[in-house]
């Protein structure tokens, strides 16, 4: 089965990983999609601590990943989970239900996110530190 997941991953963190590695349990290929810096952007109105080609650099260079390519819009998941031939779309629960409307081309599941960490809260500990 192919499993395609989204993110930015911007600070990589652990709560990033482990949804990775829960995604590409699922099946026995994982494609991930990595927002563009414009997508970021537009989605969080700030531009990503990381450039769009070190997340990359970083999301592929992981073993459970096999496949990296530049989300460059929410609206293009359809074509995406069509053109990579996915059999599984994955999401993390803070967006659940969002993706629903697409279970008529792959299954959609929503895996719990890691609780106590995100990148927002790295990027706040660390301005408050120095
Ligand atoms: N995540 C997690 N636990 C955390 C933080 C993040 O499981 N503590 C998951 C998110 O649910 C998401 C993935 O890690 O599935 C990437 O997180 P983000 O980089 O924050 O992704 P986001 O900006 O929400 O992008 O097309 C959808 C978007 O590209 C998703």
């Amino acid at each position: 089965m192919r499993v395609i997941t989204f993110g930015t991953f911007d600070v990589f963190h652990v709560g990033h990983l482990k949804i990775l590695e829960r995604a590409a349990g699922l099946g026995d290929h994982l494609i991930v999609g990595v927002s563009t810096d414009a997508l970021s952007i537009g989605k969080k109105g700030r531009a990503p601590i990381y450039s769009e080609a070190d997340r990359m650099h970083i999301v592929s260079a992981l073993s459970c990943v096999d496949e990296v390519f530049p989300e460059e819009s929410l609206e293009k998941k359809r074509d995406y989970i069509l053109q990579y031939e996915a059999d599984i779309l994955v999401m993390g629960d803070d967006w659940e239900g969002r993706f629903d409307d697409l279970g008529d081309v792959c299954d959609v599941v929503y895996l719990p996110r890691t609780p106590s960490i995100s990148t927002t809260e790295i990027i706040e500990v660390v301005r408050q530190s120095r």
